[in-house]
């Protein structure tokens, strides 16, 4: 019975049924059309080093396109380039100054634009004021700012002289941010004294104090004044360490020539969280990185030089890096920046956005969109969305269901859908549909990029032929790929390269159906193991929200002495619909005729919010911990602490 009904689930997981090709229009117009598979496939070296020359600006080119010592990889290792300077001063020299480069808006409703030559200008200017402070190439520096332009203005004027930075979320706590700053050994701190969220102004300074108490690697400071006449509040600042970014950048000479770099200058940290409590810096480097984000960034949002995009993501993690600053800027886009949350002052306060600069292609997150669906299609329907041509979605699996909402109520049930699959560590998008060349399917996130070589393995690090699932993995190198972990080498091999030697495991469960198509599963941590099954929680949850009455879900394993783990739900309600047993019941039957009763959950949970990161993922460590009834671990990425009390103090779970 088991592979039987594995099976069972799985298609009914699958056959959302209806399959979206791309219309004659966008396929005519498309970037990226059906020749570069191909091209890609036929020799992907090749294929890579034609793009590196045809997309990037050069100093000096490059010779040697890889060299591979697995698992570590140098691309195009003797070619110099200015990442800064692909990304700005290369649209100013062709006379694209005047462009806008960011439309941003603050959440109380402060709006700025700032055109190419200007952030040319401003990078230059911040770069010397960095130079001033001490920092020159090779150094780290730590960037902890709200969503305001100067968190892309800071990333680049680093990039220009060729220091690093090191990004850390803005929502996180001191120990947090003195943690980071201290593996990287970072010289100055980029911060601001605060910023807009949820209709009130959050402070960051006293946090950036707090943990640049146990941070003696920081000598300097730049404080981003962000606060707005009438917000009250003081900002303490230390003579002689500290600086206010509108006293000190603007003295600046705006001549700041840009440094080549050789490509493999380290560009960035990005610090993502682990099995084990220290976090691990994840580390990229200029040409090879830059070149993913770049192609990406053409390929998958098939971006035209009149198009607005907005990319919602919060610059603190990954898809904020490639999404916002590098692949738009390289690609010399024009680009919406909002500072808030989605539902300040209202709910509807993005679409207002969208019909107001009309946006052309949206990039966010399947937890923003089950949040939107959960409001309602009031407010979306308010404004008149008819610009969009494109959406995008990022970080999680993404339901069937949510994906045919994005579709029809946002979209206007014309516009394609790439649901793209990537991570800090691939450093740009490596499995997604092309708009112009790939018939979508509803929660499948397709095929591999061009020069990106994926796999489903078994245990043994066997291919599992389509129709099957297991681990995936990535068998070659590609540009974008991480080069390591900062300072600890031996656990780079150890978390990506040693479970399946030869190639790079991803550490999420994928399956491939019979055409091919990947479904990716979700971390593999989050399989679950029901008298012997494994089931996906992705799947569960996806057949729960699959119910009209439920908005959202997250599910995981407890342990239970008879079948190994019971299946434990937690479910948030539509709007106006009432927790009640017999409809927890109804829903348990719902998710075993969906997928069998094998997936029928024995516990359920209504909850008012799910503890997530502020990057949209649900913690499901937490929920174990919930779930188990045991000390709650790590909660520094959680976004919203009080989720977990609100939940915790209303575990009568009902079991059945
Ligand atoms: C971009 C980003 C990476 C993890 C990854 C997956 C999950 C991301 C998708 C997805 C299914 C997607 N970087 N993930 N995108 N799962 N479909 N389209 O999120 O480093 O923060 O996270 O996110 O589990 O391993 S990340």
């Amino acid at each position: 019975m088991a592979e039987e009904q594995r099976g069972d689930a799985i298609e009914t997981f699958q056959a959302a049924g209806e399959t979206f090709p791309p219309d004659a229009a966008t396929v005519a117009a498309a970037n990226a059309q059906a020749e570069i598979y191909a091209r890609a496939a036929a020799d992907p070296v090749a294929f890579w080093a034609a793009e590196a020359r045809e997309r990037l600006t050069w100093r000096k080119p490059f010779t040697k396109t890889l060299e591979w010592e697995l698992p570590f990889a140098r691309w195009f290792d003797d070619g110099e380039l200015n990442v800064a300077e692909n990304c700005v001063d290369r649209h100013v020299a062709a006379g694209r100054g005047e462009k806008v480069a960011f439309h941003w808006i603050g959440e109380p409703g402060d709006r700025r634009t700032i055109t190419y030559a200007e952030l040319l200008v401003e990078v230059q200017r911040t770069a010397n004021a960095l130079k001033g402070l001490g920092v020159t190439r090779g150094d780290r520096v730590a960037i902890y700012m709200p969503m305001v332009p100067e968190v892309a203005i800071a990333m680049l004027a680093c990039a220009r002289i060729g220091a690093a930075h090191s990004v850390v979320f803005s929502g996180f706590p001191a120990s947090a941010l003195a943690d980071r700053i201290n593996d990287a050994e970072a010289k100055v701190l980029i911060t601001a004294d605060g910023g807009y969220r949820k209709g009130s102004f959050f402070e960051l300074k006293p946090i950036a104090d707090e943990a640049m108490k146990s941070s003696p690697s920081i000598t300097g400071s730049i404080v981003y004044r962000r606060r707005q006449p009438g917000t009250p509040g003081e900002t303490a600042m230390q003579q002689g360490r500290d600086h206010w970014w509108q006293d000190l950048v603007p003295q600046q000479s705006t001549d700041c020539p840009a440094e080549a770099m050789p490509a493999e200058q380290l560009l960035f940290l990005l610090y993502t969280s682990g099995t084990t409590a220290k976090p691990k810096g994840i580390m990229h480097t200029s040409a090879g990185y830059l070149l993913g984000a770049a192609l990406t960034h053409h390929a998958v949002f098939d971006i035209k030089p009149d198009d607005v995009y907005w990319c919602a993501a919060d610059v603190g993690w990954i898809t904020g890096h490639t999404y916002i600053v590098y692949g738009p800027l390289a690609n010399g886009a024009t680009q919406v920046m909002y500072e808030g949350t989605p539902d300040t002052p209202s709910w509807d306060r993005w679409w207002s956005i969208i019909e107001e600069l009309k946006v052309n292609i949206l990039y966010c997150a399947p937890t923003a969109i089950r949040a939107f669906m959960r409001q309602g299609e009031e407010h979306p329907r308010k404004h008149d969305l008819s610009s969009l041509r494109l959406l995008g979605s990022v970080g999680e699996p993404i339901n069937p269901e949510a994906w045919l909402w994005y579709r029809s109520v946002i979209g206007g049930g014309r516009t394609p859908i790439v649901d793209t699959w990537w991570q800090t560590e691939t450093g740009s998008i490596a499995i997604s549909p092309l708009p112009g060349v790939t018939t979508t399917k509803p929660g499948s996130a397709t095929f591999a990029m061009p020069g990106i070589a994926a796999d489903v393995v078994d245990a043994s690090g066997k291919s599992v032929p389509l129709g099957g699932g297991g681990f995936l993995t990535l068998t070659q190198p590609w540009p974008s790929m991480l080069r390591g972990i900062w300072g600890d080498p031996a656990r780079f091999k150890e978390t990506y390269w040693s479970r399946f030697p030869g190639s790079y495991f991803a550490g999420d469960g994928a399956r491939r159906d019979e055409e091919g198509y990947f479904w990716l599963l979700g971390r593999v941590d989050d399989v679950m193991n029901v008298s012997a099954h494994r089931i996906s929680t992705i799947e569960v949850e996806s057949a729960l929200v699959d119910h009209h009455n439920v908005a959202e879900a997250a599910v995981v394993g407890k342990n239970d002495p008879l079948t190994g783990q019971a299946i434990f739900a937690f479910v948030i309600l539509k709007k106006g619909v009432e927790a009640t047993d017999e409809f927890a019941h109804e829903l348990r039957g719902h998710v075993a005729k969906q997928i069998g009763a094998i997936a029928r959950p024995k516990f359920l949970l209504f909850v008012p919010d799910l503890p997530k990161t502020r990057s949209g993922k649900i913690m499901r460590r937490l929920l174990r911990d919930i779930a188990e009834g045991r000390a709650l671990g790590d909660v520094t990425t959680l976004a919203d602490g009080g989720v977990v009390d609100t939940i915790r103090s209303n575990t009568g779970a009902a079991e059945e």
